[in-house]
């Protein structure tokens, strides 16, 4: 089964497809440019309008994430502005760092919202999936990308950036979301 991923992030639909190796699916990128104004206020939001974007090109099955890392004590930021809290990935852990200077509890949740959408243009289902941590007092770990290098995964002394491709793909934010969407397709 073929589903389109609405992203222009090959990455993106890569590290999917390596997640669900093994269960009949593939997923492929839009075809043409993707470039919707993911200008909703919630995770939900984003990824409804990046899916509904890309089914009216496609008018097939079609999924849709939006992600982004949670602070706690900064009420929930970067949130829906984690991909431009600053210019480049150093700047924005950089961002991250000072404005959590000084601060005792560093609680923080990766969130990844999926949206998929059936041939007929319908929502089939819509989920989300978490990965808890902590904020680090400084970067460590060379994998990875985004804020991994920031991310103490809860319970231990590791970041997300220290963990292999594999062992992150098994507790992630995406990962968690997309088994439900894997579930989900197992009936069809
Ligand atoms: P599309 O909208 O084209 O799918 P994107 O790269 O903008 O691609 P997201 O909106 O899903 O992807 O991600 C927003 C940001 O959240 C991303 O740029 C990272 O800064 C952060 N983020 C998401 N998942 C992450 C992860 O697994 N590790 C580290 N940072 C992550």
């Amino acid at each position: 089964m073929k589903i389109v991923l609405a992203t222009s992030n090959k990455h993106k639909v890569q590290e999917i497809n390596d997640m669900i190796s093994g269960t009949g699916i593939e997923f492929i990128l839009p075809s043409g440019d993707f470039d919707p104004v993911e200008d909703g206020e919630t995770f939900e939001d984003n990824s409804l309008i990046k899916a509904k974007e890309a089914w009216k090109v496609s008018k097939t099955w079609t999924l849709a994430d939006d992600s982004g890392l949670c602070i706690k004590a900064l009420d929930g930021r970067p949130g829906i502005h984690s991909a431009r809290y600053a210019e480049t990935p150093a700047k924005r852990i950089e961002r991250v760092l000072n404005e959590m200077k000084g601060i005792e509890n560093r609680e923080a949740q990766f969130v990844c919202a999926m949206t998929l959408i059936n041939p007929n243009g319908e929502v089939e289902l819509a989920c989300r999936g978490v990965c808890d941590g902590s904020i680090s007092e400084t970067p460590r770990g060379e994998n990875g990308f985004g804020y991994d290098p920031i991310f103490l995964i809860k319970g231990t002394n590791t970041t997300m950036a220290e963990l292999s491709e594999e062992e992150k793909n098994k507790i992630s934010h995406r990962s968690n979301a997309l088994r439900k969407v894997v579930e989900h397709l197992s009936k069809y």
